[in-house]
């Protein structure tokens, strides 16, 4: 058994990897199973951009794939980023930069002004070529600074009151026990296990 994770993401990989490592099957990057694709993600939300990327290696390969589309949606920014979190200020703009951005586009705010949420849907293309769709979200607010060095992306700023930190201060797997990412793949997991017999 094994399934290519529709990803070029190493943040996401690793952490993928974490969360769906007691399920019995073997999961390859999109490097290790040989493919070097650009993938255009039109969709207009989550759950069509992962389908997107699922569905494109899925017909490279005839492997059952998953895919992860996610990003902060910020509420005073009307919940920008969005789906462009990854393209937020141009792709190659330095998170640095984009969080040094965001902090600064909230100045003057606060408490649950600041509100904010990840959400990540997580894409899946069957061997029968049904599809399936799990969406996980935590809740936070936009930190005052970056603080952090754990995880990728937007968790320097991503603070979550519950445990006082960003989620780039919390141990790698206290972050997936409450992330958008490990309850989206928690609940894909379970369907992971009813269609495969291993
Ligand atoms: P793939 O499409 O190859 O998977 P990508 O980075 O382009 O990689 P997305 O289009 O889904 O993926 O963009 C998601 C962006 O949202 C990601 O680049 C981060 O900036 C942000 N993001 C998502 N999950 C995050 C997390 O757990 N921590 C911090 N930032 C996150």
């Amino acid at each position: 058994n094994k399934i290519i994770f529709a990803t070029s993401n190493a943040g996401k990989l690793k952490e993928i990897r974490e969360i769906l490592k007691d399920l019995n099957v073997e999961i390859l990057s999109m490097k290790e199973a040989g493919i070097d694709v650009d993938i255009v993600e039109n969709g207009k939300t989550f759950e069509e951009n992962a389908l997107i990327k699922a569905r494109a290696i899925r017909d490279l390969t005839g492997c059952l794939v998953l895919a992860d589309d996610s990003g902060l949606e910020v509420d005073a920014l009307n919940k920008e980023p969005g789906i462009y979190s990854a393209r937020y200020m141009g792709e190659d703009t330095s998170y640095e930069v984009k969080n040094a951005n965001i902090i600064e586009r909230l100045s003057g705010l606060s408490g649950e002004e600041r509100s904010a949420r990840f959400v990540c849907v997580i894409a899946a293309v069957f061997l029968d070529g049904s599809e399936e769709t799990c969406r996980g979200t935590i809740e936070g607010q936009i930190a005052y600074a970056p603080a952090g060095e754990n995880g990728f992306g937007y968790d320097p700023i991503f603070y979550v009151p519950e445990y006082d930190c960003t989620t780039a201060q919390l141990a790698p797997e206290q972050k997936n026990e409450i992330s958008h990412r490990g309850k989206a793949l928690k609940a894909m997991k379970e369907v992971i296990r009813q269609r495969i017999v291993d």
